[in-house]
């Protein structure tokens, strides 16, 4: 039974959907994006609509081979073992550990700390300095540990999916005015990646969803 065409189910500023939109990119999985407005309408993640797809209301998800599936890790994952080139995993396990030692920093450390559904509980007011705070925690841990796994990327000099986190995560924390100074290793790797033609199309001021005012 054919498929069809994968669909990505997304919303132009958000950094999770960002990995997943470098991975297809790189890839070259030729796909389709639905827009998922996390703000309109009161959230279209809430829909009953989205929440058949991903009951845990957030983008990104993508349908694909007959199955959806939530959680970008997961989603990129399953590319790399259906689609393995370019690999995003190295081979060295050693390597790999450092790979999704990185990610999950990224991905459980800090990005949940500074998600909408958190800030709209700290308040208005305390918003800013909540996910700075977290940005930063991270980053200086982050900042440390690639000083031992950096080459030209966050693990030796292959593309990786803890590059897949990284740059959304330093768009972020741009978002969130976090000076960066303090992150050599971060800014370093981050201006490379950003020169990528993969990061530059799935980048959020080019997605079909991006409003007019932030395109590039
Ligand atoms: N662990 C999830 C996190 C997904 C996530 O937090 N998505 C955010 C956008 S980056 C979202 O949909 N937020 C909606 C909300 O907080 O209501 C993943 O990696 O996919």
């Amino acid at each position: 039974m054919q498929a069809g065409k994968p669909i990505l189910y997304s919303y132009f500023r958000s950094s999770c959907s960002w990995r997943v939109r470098i991975a297809l990119a790189l890839k070259g999985i030729d796909h389709e994006i639905m827009p998922i407005h996390l703000t309109k309408d009161g959230g279209q993640q809430f829909s009953e609509e989205f929440q058949a797809l991903n009951p845990m209301k957030q983008v990104p998800a993508l349908k694909i081979d007959g199955i959806t599936i939530g959680q970008s890790l997961a989603i990129i994952e399953y590319l790399e073992e259906t689609r393995p080139t370019p690999p995003l995993l190295p081979q060295d396990p050693k390597k790999r550990a450092s790979v999704r030692m990185i990610s999950d920093l990224i991905a459980a450390g800090i990005q949940p700390l500074q998600n909408l559904s958190v800030l709209k509980e700290v308040g208005q007011e305390n918003q800013l300095p909540w996910a700075q705070k977290a940005i930063i925690s991270g980053f200086d841990a982050l900042e440390r540990i690639l000083q031992s796994t950096a080459g030209k990327y966050c693990v030796g000099d292959q593309v990786s999916m803890a590059d897949l986190c990284l740059a959304p995560q330093v768009a972020n924390a741009e978002r969130f005015k976090v000076d960066l100074t303090p992150y050599p290793t971060i800014s370093r790797i981050n201006k490379t990646l950003l020169a990528l033609e993969a990061f530059r199309v799935s980048h959020p001021c080019r997605q079909p969803d991006t409003p007019a005012e932030l395109r590039a």
